[in-house]
């Protein structure tokens, strides 16, 4: 049990869609506390913590980390957290994500965002980023987009029908695609 009151997940089509990049700006604007759960994952693995070599071995290859790591690191990061509005980015990845993450945190998301943007387009900015992630490579791109697409279908279609998912077209400049966010969050404030 907790007094999270509005969590948001962050949702996108895959790798590179700009999930990071429109988290940044939604927090500033909203005061929501981010939790970028690869962030969570990469801090474990250079804090040599029990888990890191595992989930280090598992972003390489473009996996998912088990729900039991990641719902963990989650649930410490916003119990750390004096904020009850978090943005959780980058999750849940997978059916078995979600159950874990609603088992133990207790509750739903209120908004869900789905980061429309094309394959080559996510493949094109993940290249180019250069921040020296063992995951942005071509042949991890691709895995990374082949478990989104085969993972990813029930987890949209559950929030879809409950009413939550919410469709950006995550092509354009940052400032015109958080323009099509802000609405969605300001709706959520009043
Ligand atoms: N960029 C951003 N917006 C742009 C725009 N509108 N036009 C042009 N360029 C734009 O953006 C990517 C790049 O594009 C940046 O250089 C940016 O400047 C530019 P970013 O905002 O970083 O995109 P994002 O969607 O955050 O991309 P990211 O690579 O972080 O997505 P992933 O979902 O792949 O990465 P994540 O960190 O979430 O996960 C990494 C791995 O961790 C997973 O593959 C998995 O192995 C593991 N993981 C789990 O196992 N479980 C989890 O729950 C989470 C992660
Ligand atoms: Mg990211």
């Amino acid at each position: 049990e907790c007094n999270v009151f509005a969590i948001t997940f962050q949702y996108a089509r895959g790798p590179g869609s700009g999930k990071g990049t429109q988290c940044l700006k939604i927090v500033e604007t909203f005061g929501l506390t981010h939790l970028s759960a690869g962030d969570l994952l990469r801090k474990e693995i250079s804090s040599n913590s029990e888990h890191g070599a595992m989930i280090l071995e598992t972003i390489r290859q473009g996996k998912i980390v088990p729900s039991e790591v990641t719902v963990k690191l989650i649930q410490r990061a916003i119990e750390l957290s004096d904020n009850n509005k978090f943005l959780i980015d980058g999750f849940p990845r997978c059916e078995e994500n979600r159950r874990a993450y609603e088992r133990v945190i207790g509750a739903d998301p209120n908004i869900v965002l789905f980061f429309d943007c094309p394959e080559e387009e996510m493949v094109k900015r993940v290249l180019s980023r250069n921040q020296g992630r063992v995951d942005d490579n071509i042949d991890t791109v691709k895995k990374r987009i082949e478990v989104f697409n085969t993972l990813n279908l029930p987890v949209i279609n559950y929030y879809s029908e409950k009413g939550k998912l919410y469709k950006i077209h995550a092509v354009g400049p940052e400032e015109e695609i958080f323009e099509r966010v802000r609405p969605i969050f300001i709706a959520l404030e009043t």
